[in-house]
């Protein structure tokens, strides 16, 4: 399986810690694609309209996105019933939490292209503001509701580490650790999985 993308991309690399996590690492290859916001990728565009990474080619040659849906295909592929158990409200307190840390990387992207990509004469300062105020939400409700779920190994605590990663890599100035000390120490651990150490990012 092809996988592209770039793991700067908190998209990609979730998709690809869940690779990991789930044993399929000798089957899915990373093939570097990056992106710019106002740009067509004409290679990506022939495999999703949308022109977003990750995309997944199957072995079946089918393409696959977006990371959701890649992250559930690898859990199906591998037969693993951990990252993303069945049982009801387990289940979907598993996918909420993935919304949420999808979210909280949705908007540290939108908050990378506004303040890096965006050309200054376009900058629209109250946009930005209410982007970081969603960080920042999203990050309170990670401290203080969802210790029992980020205990475990899921789809939405691999989801929610690499979300903060990226704040490490693209957003230092939010200090998101200040007044989270039990997400830090959650964070600290976690990303010292072998899975999420084999996809640091390169800057
Ligand atoms: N909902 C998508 C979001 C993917 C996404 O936003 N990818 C970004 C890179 S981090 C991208 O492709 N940006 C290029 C663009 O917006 O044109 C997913 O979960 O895969």
């Amino acid at each position: 399986m092809k996988l592209y993308g770039d793991l700067l991309s908190p998209f990609v690399r979730m998709s690809m810690v869940t690779a990991l996590e789930a044993g399929l690492e000798s089957r899915v290859q990373l093939q570097s694609a990056a992106l710019k916001p106002h740009e067509v990728n004409e290679a990506l565009a022939k495999l999703s309209p949308l022109g977003k990474i990750p995309i997944l080619e199957t072995d079946h040659g089918r393409p696959l996105y977006d990371s959701r849906v890649i992250m559930e295909y690898f859990c199906h592929v591998a037969g693993n019933k951990a990252l993303l158990a069945d049982d009801g409200a387990k289940h979907f307190r598993v996918l909420t939490l993935l919304a949420l840390a999808q979210g909280l990387g949705d908007a540290a992207v939108a908050l990378r292209y506004e303040t890096a990509a965006r050309p200054p004469t376009a900058h629209w300062p109250e946009y930005a503001e209410r982007l970081r105020a969603r960080i920042r939400a999203a990050l309170d409700e990670l401290e203080g509701q969802w210790a029992e779920t980020l205990a475990e190994v899921n789809l939405g605590s691999i989801a929610t580490a690499v979300a903060l990663g990226y704040l490490d890599v693209r957003h230092d100035a939010l200090a998101w650790r200040n007044g989270r000390g039990h997400l830090a120490t959650w964070y600290e651990a976690f990303s010292n999985r072998p899975s999420m150490l084999k996809t640091q990012p390169k800057v």
